[in-house]
């Protein structure tokens, strides 16, 4: 086994799906606080006024904001040497066109980083996970709107000023990548956007029924990506020493068949999914591939701007992350057999088992991807930054729960990244998905869950919050421990 010396061991949290608190100490709402919760028969809704009575799992989470003390003393116990975390943007700049921060809001990370520094544990943190403040999706249609460039940029100054001494690793945004699907779930969550005509809807409607407009979509998605290059400009005039990075949702595509056709599509899947805003923002330029399927695709590109492109080729970043949970196949025959369930869609794989979300499980697919990763950006470390296995916990009466299923994914994925490793690859650390259960932001369910930690809550709001250890909990801080040595 051949973790280096100082290998970052940790898990990851997004402060919409763990905090609670949604109106607390000057908050604003943000997007997550309008997603009513779903369960395993009804999908999430959306609307813009708030359905007294209805259930938003955002609105109480776990009640990290009132439990972190609790928390990241459990996450100690365990070892971790970084926890990464989302500042909730609507605690900063409630609406998020306000002229001042808001100060209780920049207090309560200042604790939350101080309680983690008490313990060893280095702070990491992503600007943006989904959080964008309600009002700049009414008012501006999120990044569809140039505008909304400023008002973030505004945020990520005060975020570095006020935590650069405290806060090494930076993220911009949680998986930029997702607005680039078309699905309107990631459009809201990713890209604050939503079409003017479903902006006007009075009754709560699932995302099915939500239209999407390519050309703002991509205009949004341009809009973002100049944001996160110059955050990466700023944060690194504030202070040097920063790292800051991108964060891609990684899925490993397979071609589905030998078939030449099944290889052309497939390349094109991972070109547009996976490749493209990685290379925008490592190689600090639009890539020629995607060019051309804009225009193919009638996208008029008027709204990349000349200053863009300096923008977008000096803020490049300084490492690597992503979240790896699945991968899936691409055929070009549309009567193969799809994969439902998840956002991004799919072909089957006969090679792989699926959780109950139909999630592909493939640990090998990591070691392929991370060494791909490495060999198309040689110049910079990577970091795993979500990984982990949702699924349906149940504990004993005398609080145990024997989650083996979880720890075998764990250990299988652990072991890949050694191999990589051992072949070559950079990678510095690994953030696991949800040490802690929290609400999943696909599902909007408690009943997913991802922890080391078990937390009582349920899907109908029920729970009194008590935390729970898992098996896992145990085996994570052996891991961590023996730096990966006995998995
Ligand atoms: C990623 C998101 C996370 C997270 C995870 C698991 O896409 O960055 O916020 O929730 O997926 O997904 P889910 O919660 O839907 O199971």
């Amino acid at each position: 086994m051949s973790f280096p010396e100082g290998f970052l061991w940790g898990g990851a949290l997004a402060a919409n799906q763990c905090e609670g608190a949604y109106l607390e100490d000057g908050k604003g709402l943000c997007v997550p606080d309008m997603i009513l919760g779903g369960d395993q028969n009804t999908p999430r809704t959306i609307c813009k006024i708030i359905q007294e009575g209805k259930f938003y799992p955002s609105h109480e989470a776990i009640d990290f904001y009132h439990h972190y003390k609790e928390d990241i003393k459990l996450f100690s116990e365990m070892g971790f040497k970084i926890l990464r975390l989302s500042i909730n943007w609507g605690r900063i700049y409630p609406h998020g066109d306000d002229l001042e921060p808001n100060e209780a809001g920049l207090q309560f990370y200042e604790n939350v980083f101080d309680e983690c520094l008490k313990y060893g544990i280095q702070p990491m943190v992503t600007l943006s996970h989904y959080e964008m403040p309600w009002h700049l999706v009414e008012k501006y249609q999120g990044f569809y709107s140039r505008e909304v460039i400023d008002f973030f940029i505004k945020y990520a100054k005060t975020c570095f000023q006020r935590y650069q001494h405290k806060v090494k690793y930076w993220l911009t945004f949680n998986e930029i990548n997702a607005g680039t699907m078309g699905d309107p779930l990631a459009s809201l969550m990713g890209l604050g956007y939503m079409t003017k005509e479903d902006l006007q809807r009075e009754q709560p409607c699932s995302f099915d029924e939500l239209k999407d407009n390519p050309q703002q979509r991509y205009t949004a998605l341009h809009h973002q990506l100049v944001a996160s290059a110059l955050a990466v400009i700023e944060g690194h005039r504030i202070n040097k020493n920063l790292m800051i990075g991108n964060m891609i949702s990684h899925i490993t595509w397979y071609p589905h068949t030998c078939h030449p056709q099944d290889i052309l599509a497939w390349q094109q899947k991972d070109a547009l999914f996976n490749d493209f805003c990685a290379d925008v923002q490592i190689r600090g330029e639009y890539p020629n591939y995607m060019i051309a399927y804009l225009k193919n695709h009638q996208i008029d590109l008027s709204y990349i701007l000349e200053t863009d492109l300096d923008i977008l080729k000096k803020g490049t970043i300084d490492f690597y992350t992503m979240s790896y949970y699945i991968s899936n196949c691409v055929s070009a025959d549309p009567h193969a057999e799809h994969i439902g369930g998840n956002l991004v869609g799919g072909v089957k794989n006969p090679y792989l088992k699926a959780s109950e979300w139909g999630w592909q499980i493939d640990p090998l697919g990591l070691k392929y991807t991370l060494k791909a990763v490495a060999s198309r950006y040689p110049h910079i470390p990577i970091m795993i930054v979500e990984n982990g296995f949702g699924a349906v916990d149940k504990i004993e009466k005398d609080g145990s729960i024997h989650d083996d299923y979880r720890i075998e994914y764990f250990r299988a994925h652990i072991q890949a990244m050694s191999e990589a490793i051992d072949e070559g690859v950079p990678l510095i650390g690994y953030t696991s998905w949800g040490p802690i259960d929290i609400v999943s932001a696909g599902t909007g369910q408690f009943y997913k869950r991802y922890g080391f930690i078990y937390v009582d809550r349920n899907d109908d709001g029920t729970g009194d919050l008590s935390r729970y250890k898992k098996d896992s909990f145990t085996w994570y801080k052996k891991v961590i421990e023996t730096n990966g040595e006995e998995i």
